[in-house]
């Protein structure tokens, strides 16, 4: 659960509608990868990543980015039950792929920036101070079913 205006709800998806949500992902992933590289042992069959310019141009990267910014892209349509959105995903990740919660918080924040760079000036500090609230939404609703 995440509280926020309507303002910035409104804010959240309207600026959402003005980026490339697949393409978002693909480079969210990547400088996830690039940035924190031990983030890389949970992706092991996508080849090379060892330089940064592998990372970003590895079309399993991409695709994966893509789908992770699709299931976080119906998270936006739920603010209010985001622990119910994501409960199947955070026993996925927890028990079968044991991805450390920790790493929410990081794609969270590279996603920031990243929306950041592709919005320039309309990412005005209100909105991203709203976006900030949906990112650690997200995280802690994927922790949730953490034991
Ligand atoms: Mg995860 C699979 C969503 C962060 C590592 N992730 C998936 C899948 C989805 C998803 C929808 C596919 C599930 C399926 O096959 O049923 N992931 C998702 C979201 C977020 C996230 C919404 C955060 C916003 N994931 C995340 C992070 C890591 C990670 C930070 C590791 C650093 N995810 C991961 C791995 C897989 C998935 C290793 C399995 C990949 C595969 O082998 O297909």
């Amino acid at each position: 659960m995440v509280h926020l205006s309507a303002e910035e709800k409104a804010a959240v998806t309207a600026l959402w509608g003005k980026v490339n949500v697949d393409e978002v992902g693909g480079e969210t992933l990547g400088r996830l990868l690039v940035v924190y590289p031990w983030t890389q042992r949970f992706f092991e069959t996508f080849g090379e990543l060892s330089l940064a310019s592998a990372v970003m141009g590895n079309a399993k990267v991409k695709a994966h980015g893509k789908k992770v910014m699709n299931a976080f892209s119906e998270g936006l349509h739920h603010l209010d039950n985001l622990k119910g959105t994501f409960a199947k995903l955070s026993e996925l990740h927890c028990d079968k792929l044991h991805v450390d919660p920790e790493n929410f918080k990081l794609l969270g924040n590279v996603l920031v920036v990243v929306l950041s760079h592709h919005l320039g000036g309309e990412f005005t500090p209100q909105a991203q101070a709203a976006w900030q609230k949906v990112v650690s939404g997200v995280a802690n609703a994927l922790a949730h079913k953490y034991h």
